[in-house]
């Protein structure tokens, strides 16, 4: 017990005691010790539990244990971490915070060296979650708040030469957590670096305009210290007044080309490097311009996330976050729902991405109390929500990537937020204000954003015949401002669809500056089970009370950071150089919508395939097209010219492809940026040949049924002669097809849309028993050229259903063809989830050779980044391992496929007419739905193959609007055709 101790600061709405004022983080070659590493460490149960006397530098801390820092404490063995999106996980009384307040004590020695300019000593934290005090020696330097933002103590009085001991008190819930309610990981510690350093420069603000007309930029560096000199040698700049303000011709900065003019100041012998970006930022004409001309944001909202670290993230994993997404032609970043660590700012001004850098702020778990005492609203937090937004302003001001504030996320509205934008813009003229909550009015800020509207609605925006807002003078305001989706594209589980829709309206209409996807990482927490195999906790992983379940892993890449479907179908859409290989006039449109690069970085490649072959390829010679410029050219002459005999191997397909012609900073020579791909239709004549030769193939049946012992043969296929089944294939034994509608629900389907408003799709699914159909034969009767099957599928207690006919046929070629009539009866209400055949084969055929779209899985709505060619997979690789398990891996318009042993020579041909979706996997649906994690599925020993006319579109319905009308499948009648035969080695 600890009466003695001062603990007033946890629950008070005061940002902190004893701070240095905020400014800018850069590096400088002051004297410093770094204090990352091991610190002694005990977890207090609360308040109540506190260690006397910790903070001492003779307390004997002998037997405490270790923990890292910077870490969470949660993630090294101590509490547990627990996810929560909207509501917090205490009662909503602010300030107060539950007794059971885990409160973590560190303390870690450290040397002075005799030289070290004590009475310049400063403690700086980049990053303490959520609360904490400080002592040096025994001295309190101070407390602080604002878990994802720079505090700094001055150290002076109480460090010496020699050994001295740091001790910090550090407390997982506080005022301050009031205001962190951001959908994530609650997780507590010292997770960013601390170091002691000198003060020397204490600031500096880099003005860095650029003049677009002229060319020119102008210079002028704000600095704390009247002695300082700035030197910039690229601009002739050598010892001279920071203030200046100099001009120069310059190259511009932008996401494109992220010129950095190296510079430095020097101070009393100190060094700053800088790196000043030059560029202006602007709303003009209800568009945002950088540098006069507009932007498109392609954007995706980043949390900062590692597996193992949780938000401590080392300079190897942001630079992978960096790559990832140029190399996915991302080209902005929104730091939801804080301000990252700052070298991931440095990795953004380096290799060019248009970044929102969006305070430490949100309040959202007070929606469900009508907002009421929402800290945006309350005067006594108003200093705490100044604090923050200065914090931000003042530490990340220097780097040109950032080009809007924004206030922060989900924290309703309230005049502490106009005061926050108000602050900002006294500080920083030269940046765009954000905040999205603000958008019914949008009086104190600078763009118009939503989150999760509807293609019909941002269609509306983009009109601009939005429904106007209350008072007219905010309409007038808002109705002249750009518009941006802050997110948009929800990408948990499998999806998001309709992405193209978006940016097709983004790409049309001036006023759309485009959106983020929500978001870019599943936030799953790395576990291995008993047998060693790797999974990813979610929420309730680990008994929260309360927890949002997997609704922290909606990223675009896995927690692993392997791109999803979802990143590629992405990297597609947004592609900013768009290649139309028209078939029918035999051209090739490229067309540019590149803020400022023309497209003479990328060589261009070509090749012509048949049937998935390659018999041609070539570079291709298109002279630069200037940023917003289109220009058409015309084919290889051996596209438009095919060798005679090609267009017999299949279908001929143009793919071309714009590469980089020299390595970049973020990938190398070779990587691919943009691609389109045409069909080649060989000529009428041979087309209407050869569909007249493939329909006398199929309707000349070859051979009549025979029927003997309970089995019924046709061609080399037998069926059991009660059910209509196919039990083989020449040698192979298959279960099945039948008709099949039931997939494993996606987290589209599970959740349904946001709010209350829809009853999921899931739950009205299996309302109407769909996961659990029944079949019931009606018929089965043998004619002479061929076998009809009929059925019923319906579920239990209720009384609608499909009737389908199967319609079972061989022709000369010794195929086996099924025609399937499908047609609903009684009343339906729900869609289906899929529409097709699924049937089983023995284990061993566990690889897939396809020519349709590929190499990844696509959807009816997801399919952008998938192309025309032949491909083969294991099984295995065929899965998509989406954190929560659910329907994945469906290969999309496939002509045909060999599903066969390893060696690729036995197994079942399948043949689409002309095309079917397929996707094979080591086990069940029902296994499938069944698993909460990925290492949960365990191949069953048999390979379970689905045949699909047609599945659901996939949407993005867990949190945005439903899944449209185009790409839902209702029941109604339906036929389709799937060909089958024996693949054989030997025969
Ligand atoms: C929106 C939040 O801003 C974001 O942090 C995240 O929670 C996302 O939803 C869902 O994953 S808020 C939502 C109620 C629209």
């Amino acid at each position: 017990m600890s009466t003695d101790v001062d603990v007033t600061y946890v629950e008070s709405p005061a940002p902190g005691h004893g701070r240095l004022r905020p400014r800018a983080c850069f590096g400088s070659d002051v004297p410093a010790v770094d204090l990352d590493g091991d610190w002694r460490f005990r977890l207090a149960a609360g308040l109540g539990d506190l260690t006397a006397g910790f903070q001492e530098p003779g307390f004997q801390d002998i037997g405490w244990d270790e923990m890292p820092v910077p870490a969470f404490w949660q993630l090294n063995d101590y509490g547990k971490a627990a996810y929560l999106n909207i509501d917090y996980p205490f009662p909503v009384d602010p300030p107060r915070v539950p007794d059971a307040n885990p409160t973590g004590e560190y303390r870690r020695g450290f040397e002075l060296p005799a030289d070290f300019p004590l009475e310049r000593a400063v403690l700086r934290f980049e990053g303490v979650d959520s609360c904490f005090a400080v002592w040096v020696n025994g001295v309190l330097l101070g407390d602080g708040k604002g878990s994802r933002l720079p505090t700094e103590f001055d150290a002076s009085r109480a460090v010496r030469h020699g050994r001295n001991v740091v001790a910090v008190r550090v407390h997982q819930w506080s005022a301050g957590s009031y205001l962190e309610d951001q959908d994530m990981w609650w997780m507590s510690g010292i997770f960013r670096s601390v170091r002691l350093l000198a003060r020397g420069l204490e600031d500096y603000f880099v003005h860095a305009d650029y003049d677009h007309v002229t060319g020119t930029g102008t210079l002028s560096v704000e600095t704390t210290a009247p002695n300082a000199r700035l030197s910039v040698p690229e601009l002739g700049l050598a010892d001279v007044d920071p203030a200046g303000p100099y001009t120069a011709a310059v190259q511009p900065w932008s996401d494109e080309a992220p010129k950095l003019y190296e510079g430095e100041l020097v101070v009393d012998g100190e060094r700053v490097p800088l790196r000043i970006g030059f560029r202006r930022v602007l709303v003009e004409d209800g568009q945002i311009t950088v540098n006069g001309r507009p932007i498109l944001l392609r954007g995706v909202n980043r949390h900062e996330w590692h597996p193992r670290t949780g938000r401590t993230l080392d300079r190897e994993t942001m630079l992978a976050d960096v790559l990832l997404m140029k190399r996915h032609n991302v080209n902005a970043v929104r730091t939801s729902h804080y301000p990252p660590h700052p070298d991931f700012l440095a990795l953004c001004d380096e290799h060019g991405l248009w970044v929102i850098d969006e305070c430490d702020y949100e309040t959202h778990g007070f929606e469900s109390l009508g907002w009421a005492g929402n800290p945006s609203a309350e005067p006594v937090w108003r200093e705490a929500l100044l604090d923050r937004a200065a914090r931000m302003v003042e530490r990340d001001k220097n780097h040109p990537s950032i080009i809007m504030w924004s206030l922060g996320n989900e924290a309703g509205d309230g005049e502490n937020l106009a005061a926050m934008a108000a602050w900002i813009r006294g500080r920083d003229g030269s940046r765009l204000i954000h905040y999205e909550g603000a958008w019914r009015s949008c009086a104190y800020v600078d763009v118009y954003s939503r989150m999760y509207a509807g293609h019909e609605e941002v269609d509306e925006i983009g009109r601009r015949v939005e429904a106007a807002t209350e008072n007219p003078a905010d309409d007038a305001h808002r109705r002249a401002i750009p518009f941006i989706q802050c997110e948009y594209g929800h990408a948990m589980g499998n999806g998001p669809g309709g992405l193209r829709d978006y940016q097709d309206l983004f790409e049309k209409y001036p006023r759309l500056a485009g959106g983020f996807i929500w978001e870019w990482i599943d936030h799953g927490i790395e576990q291995t089970d008993e047998d060693g195999v790797t999974f990813y906790a979610y929420g309730g992983d680990f008994g929260e009370e309360l927890h949002d379940s997997n609704f922290v892993a909606d990223g675009l890449i896995f927690p692993d950071r392997t791109p999803s479907p979802g990143l590629l179908d992405f990297k597609k859409v947004v592609e900013p150089v768009h290649v139309t290989v028209a078939a029918d006039a035999r051209t090739l449109e490229i067309r540019n919508l590149h803020h400022s690069r023309d497209t003479g970085y990328l060589r261009w490649e070509w090749n012509l395939e048949a049937g998935g072959v390659e018999i041609a390829a070539g570079a291709l010679e298109i002279e630069p097209v200037a940023p917003g410029e289109s220009r058409t050219v015309a084919w290889p002459k051996e596209a438009v010219d095919p060798a005679a005999d090609a267009a017999g191997d299949g279908e001929l397909w143009l793919t071309v492809r714009g590469v980089l012609a020299a390595d970049e900073l973020w990938a190398e020579a070779g990587h691919e940026i943009a691609w389109g791909q045409g069909r080649i239709e060989a000529d009428a004549g041979a087309d209407a040949a050869a569909a007249a030769a493939r329909q006398a193939a199929t309707s000349a049946a070859a051979r009549t049924p025979e029927v003997a012992d309970g089995v019924i043969r046709l061609g080399d296929a037998t069926f059991d002669a009660q059910t209509g089944v196919l039990r083989s294939i020449g040698g192979i034994d298959v279960e099945g097809p039948r008709l099949d509608i039931w997939r494993a629900p996606i987290d589209n389907e599970v959740w349904g849309e946001h709010g209350p408003r829809h009853e999921p799709l899931n739950s009205r699914w299996h309302g109407a028993g769909l996961h659990r159909m029944h079949h019931k034969t009606l018929g089965v009767s043998v004619a002479e050229n061929g076998l009809e099957v009929r059925t019923r599928l319906a579920a239990a207690a209720v009384g609608f259903g499909l009737d389908v006919l199967y319609r079972w046929a061989t022709d000369e070629a010794g195929v086996l063809w099924l025609d399937v009539v499908v047609d609903p009866y009684g009343a339906w209400t729900v869609p289906l989830p899929r529409l097709g055949v699924a049937l089983t084969l023995p284990g061993e055929y566990d690889h897939v050779e396809w020519f349709g779209l590929g190499p990844g899985e696509a959807y009816r709505d997801a399919a952008n980044g998938t192309r025309v060619g032949r491909y083969r997979a294991s099984v295995a690789e065929l899965q998509t391992p989406y954190v929560r398990p659910q329907e994945n891996g469906n290969r999309h318009d496939v002509r045909w496929a060999r599903i066969t042993d390893a060696a690729g020579d036995r197994g079942l041909s399948v043949l689409g007419a002309p095309v079917v979706d397929v996707s094979v996997k080591p086990w069940s649906t029902r296994e499938l739905e069944a698993a909460k994690h990925r290492n949960e599925l365990r191949p069953d020993g048999r390979i379970h193959v689905h045949l699909d006319h047609a599945h659901q579109g996939v949407g993005s319905a867990a949190c945005g609007p439903l899944l449209p009308e185009k790409d839902t499948l209702h029941a109604a009648h339906a036929e389709f055709r799937i060909g089958f035969a024996e693949i054989d080695g030997e025969s």
